[in-house]
């Protein structure tokens, strides 16, 4: 594991290169999804798959830029899945956007993830990284080492408020969920990237990032092996909670597809209670 993390490193270094001096804009290519690919995209993929494919404790690397498994190592018992450059949509204009990887032993369900790791680029680079069992450890890139900042423990509630997902597409009771939490006086805190997004409620110590089922995409948007599953790792082992529609941990998930979605819910206990709540009926 620690290979795999010392690669992830240098991995960063090199994205937030990247992202600083590499020209923008869209590429001709789509990736799996049909999602238009940006070069920026192209560019980290190839870095982390150049990095991680000699390691030789990993057997497979699922990227989601991808449809297709790779296979590195037959020795190797840890799969990669990896979203190199998730925030495709803003990082033309200059928000923060991130990368993250979840490292998964003896398949591909959420109970088989062991740790997962993402990095914020942002007018900082932080990276946070869990292991199964253990508190999420935050580091920021000084020079071109990553210092550690120590551990990451959420509070019993929160103050902000990420709601994802086009709000005339939410269901109703979605809806009021929501309303609820401004109207409580919490404060809307939402800039389309997840990966800084969900770093805020963490280092907040609390606050709810939804991103539920609408009614143009039930099963949400957010994908399980490499955005919603490492999250939910980090959440619950920083003591918050990571939930899916029915109120089920999303380290429960199974995911059938490596592309496919689920609604989910990551906070502090007191907002993930009133998510509860609010679905109970739905
Ligand atoms: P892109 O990589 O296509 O920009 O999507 C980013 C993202 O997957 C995630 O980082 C955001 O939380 C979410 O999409 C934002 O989606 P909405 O714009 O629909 O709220």
């Amino acid at each position: 594991m620690q290979e795999i993390f010392e690669k992830i490193e240098e991995i960063a270094l090199e994205i937030d290169n990247l992202i600083k001096t590499a020209e923008g804009g869209y590429s001709d290519h789509s990736n799996s999804t049909g999602d238009v690919q940006l070069k920026l995209d192209i560019l980290s993929d190839e870095i982390i798959e150049q990095k991680l494919s000699s390691v030789k404790t990993i057997g497979s690397l699922i990227s989601e830029e991808k449809e297709n498994i790779l296979e590195v190592s037959s020795s190797g018992k840890y799969t990669v899945c990896y979203d190199p450059l998730d925030g495709s949509s803003i990082v033309d204009y200059n928000l923060s956007v991130g990368s993250i990887f979840g490292i998964y032993e003896n398949g591909l369900n959420a109970e088989n993830i062991v740790a997962s790791v993402y990095i914020v680029y942002g007018p900082r680079v932080e990276m946070v990284k869990t292991l199964k069992g253990s508190k999420p450890e935050h580091y920021r890139l000084v020079g071109t080492k990553f210092l550690n900042l120590g551990t990451i423990t959420m509070q019993e509630s929160g103050k902000i408020n990420a709601p994802g997902g086009t709000q005339k597409n939410w269901y109703p009771y979605h809806k009021l969920l929501i309303d609820s939490l401004f109207q409580d006086g919490y404060r809307l805190r939402y800039s389309g990237g997840m990966v800084p997004d969900l770093h805020q409620v963490l280092l907040k110590g609390g606050g709810l990032f939804s991103y539920p089922g609408t009614t143009d995409k039930p099963k949400g948007k957010l994908r399980d092996l490499f955005e919603v599953i490492p999250f939910a790792l980090t959440f619950i082992e920083a003591g918050g909670e990571a939930i899916d529609e029915h109120g089920l941990s999303l380290l429960g998930i199974k995911p059938e597809h490596p592309h496919d979605t689920t609604p989910c819910f990551f906070g502090s206990k007191y907002e993930i209670a009133k998510v509860k709540e609010a679905y109970a009926n739905a």
